[in-house]
């Protein structure tokens, strides 16, 4: 029999450059919520992709923000430079039309690292000709030592089936770090408050997505007629008095709105019928508000 592999393979990379959406590829199932808008994921979120003689760890995180504005943002980068911490493989993620400038903290960062280093060039749908996937490729080359370039298109899974097999062979030989019928480490809530926070980030525009945050008060499972149900329970957060308003919008259609597509999301998710109830709250400029942030777990 073959040795067992087990290993963290890490994705790192600017905000929107698609690492959720690869993420989600490679484990299979949709574990990371994934919008159009940067920014979208907030925590570090592992999904875990088991077979009998390998284990492998994704751990996808929040985009490396260059100008953060408030504390939750130093938290995401937090999270997102933690995860060179612990990589047995590391993935840089780029597209075609971030990193025009490179950060050089990332790449003191990375060169000390001593572990394989897989560079991922995305959205090359987007690309105009070969020779701008030529040149980004050039740019990162000239700083760092890669073992596997890919160029492809998450999206349309263009050129991603060579990923796993590198991965694998790059994986180091270990018992596995989970039991084997686990595939994240985060609850069922976290998945709800994410599921939730995708769809806001669906329907409202400009600064809505980025001021709310969601925790899910109350999640009770139950049989109903012979059904599987789960009733849910969330808080959305606002940062200030005026953005409730807009949450709720006329005689309450939007919240009504983001009710019917949350639920939706989460039926799919769970494979169970699911009654939610959502209530709009104050909680006035929670993103610097460092207890505020350790109850939502960005801080320790
Ligand atoms: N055209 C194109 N769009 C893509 C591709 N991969 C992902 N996207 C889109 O890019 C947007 C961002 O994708 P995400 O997977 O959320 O990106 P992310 O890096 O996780 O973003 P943050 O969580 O905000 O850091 C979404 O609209 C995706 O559908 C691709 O290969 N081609
Ligand atoms: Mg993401």
């Amino acid at each position: 029999m073959n040795e067992h592999k087990a290993g963290f393979v890490n994705i790192i990379g600017r905000p929107n450059v698609g690492k959720s959406t690869l993420c989600n590829l490679l484990i299979g199932d949709k574990m990371s919520i994934v919008t159009h808008k940067p920014q979208t994921t907030r925590h570090r979120i592992l999904g875990i992709l088991n077979e009998d003689d390998y284990q492998i760890v994704f751990s996808d995180s929040p985009g490396i923000i260059t100008d953060p504005n408030y504390e939750l943002h130093k938290s995401m980068n937090k999270f997102a430079y933690s995860s060179l911490e612990d990589a047995d493989i590391l993935i840089i993620m780029t597209d075609l039309r971030k990193d025009s400038v490179i950060s050089p903290a990332l790449i003191e960062a990375v060169k000390k690292l001593d572990v394989p280093l897989f560079l991922v060039i995305n959205k090359t749908d987007t690309a105009q000709n070969e020779a701008e996937v030529v040149e980004m490729e050039k740019k990162w080359t000239e700083q760092i030592v890669f073992k596997y370039i890919f160029r492809i298109s998450a999206l349309n899974q263009q050129h991603t089936q060579d990923i796993l097999p590198a991965i694998l062979n790059c994986l180091p030989t270990s018992p596995p770090y989970y039991p084997k019928d686990q595939f994240s480490d985060k609850s069922e809530r976290f998945f709800v408050s994410e599921i939730i926070r995708e769809q806001i980030f669906l329907l409202y525009q400009e600064e809505i997505p980025y001021s709310v945050e969601v925790e899910v008060t109350d999640f009770r499972e139950s049989v109903l007629k012979g059904k599987d149900f789960i009733h849910i329970f969330a808080n959305i957060y606002v940062s200030r008095k005026s953005q409730k308003a807009i949450l709720i919008g006329q005689k309450g259609s939007k919240i009504k709105q983001l009710g019917i597509d949350s639920r939706k999301g989460i039926e799919a998710f769970f494979h169970k019928g699911v009654h939610l109830e959502l209530f709009v709250k104050i909680m006035e400029n929670w993103r610097d508000n460092d207890s505020v942030l350790k109850n939502f777990g960005y801080q320790q």
